[in-house]
């Protein structure tokens, strides 16, 4: 069969967060550039993808489906199951729970941070300081509870890697390429989990393709 195809460019955490979970599932996926410059995410091929007209989107045969998250599940369900824990019902909850603490708790924290920090300068426009304090001071708040969830087990669901911790890397990367990548140093269990997770190789890979030269 042929390979999946992730659409998307990589400067995109959001597709960047989807090449963690290919990468750990051991996925055969290619990466189709978009490109926003011409204003390709708008044109009728790729609204027929996603038709908010955003990146990501994958297609695997005849199946066409976007949201990031999804996306991520959908590869883990397909090649690696075990990092959804589907097949107990009770650590799949547990599970599920943390992939929505990223989106809900942690990304909603961070990616103003990183929009002020490092997209709206690359628009021409200028970093708006309050959102950055305002969001920081979330983060913390939001690093409070993963500390101590952390201090209690290795990953956020369990002692197990899960899509939970991946669907972290790719907007951890990129707050590490921020001013504020101390914002960590208060928090040892989290400083901890994140280095084994940049330890991993599909990590590894995220960090690679977010690098401007890749
Ligand atoms: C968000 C996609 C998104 O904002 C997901 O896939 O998780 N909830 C969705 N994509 C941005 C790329 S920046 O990371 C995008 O495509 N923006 C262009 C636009 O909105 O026109």
């Amino acid at each position: 069969m042929a390979p999946m195809k992730l659409y998307g460019a990589t400067l995109s955490w959001n597709v960047t967060r989807c090449v963690a979970a290919l990468e750990e599932a051991g996925a055969d996926y290619e990466i189709v550039p978009i490109n926003f410059g011409t204003g390709e995410h708008k044109s009728p091929e790729h609204l027929a993808r996603n038709p908010f007209g955003q990146v990501p989107a994958l297609q695997d045969g005849d199946l066409v489906i976007f949201e990031s998250r999804a996306i991520c599940k959908y590869a883990c369900r397909k090649n690696k199951p075990e990092l959804l824990k589907e097949g107990d019902l009770k650590e799949a909850a547990i599970v599920d729970v943390w992939v929505e603490v990223e989106a809900h708790q942690y990304t909603s924290a961070l990616s103003p941070i990183l929009f002020e920090v490092l997209i709206k300068p690359m628009l021409g426009g200028t970093c708006d300081q309050k959102v950055v304090d305002e969001n920081l001071e979330k983060l913390k708040k939001v690093l409070e509870v993963y500390e101590a969830r952390l201090s209690k087990s290795k990953y956020l669901a369990g002692d197990y890697i899960s899509l939970a911790d991946l669907n972290h890397a790719s907007v951890t990367l990129c707050l590490f390429a921020t001013p504020y990548a101390s914002v960590f140093d208060a928090y040892p269990h989290v400083k901890a989990w994140w280095s084994g997770l940049m330890a991993r190789p599909s990590v590894q890979k995220v960090a690679a393709l977010m690098k401007p030269s890749a």
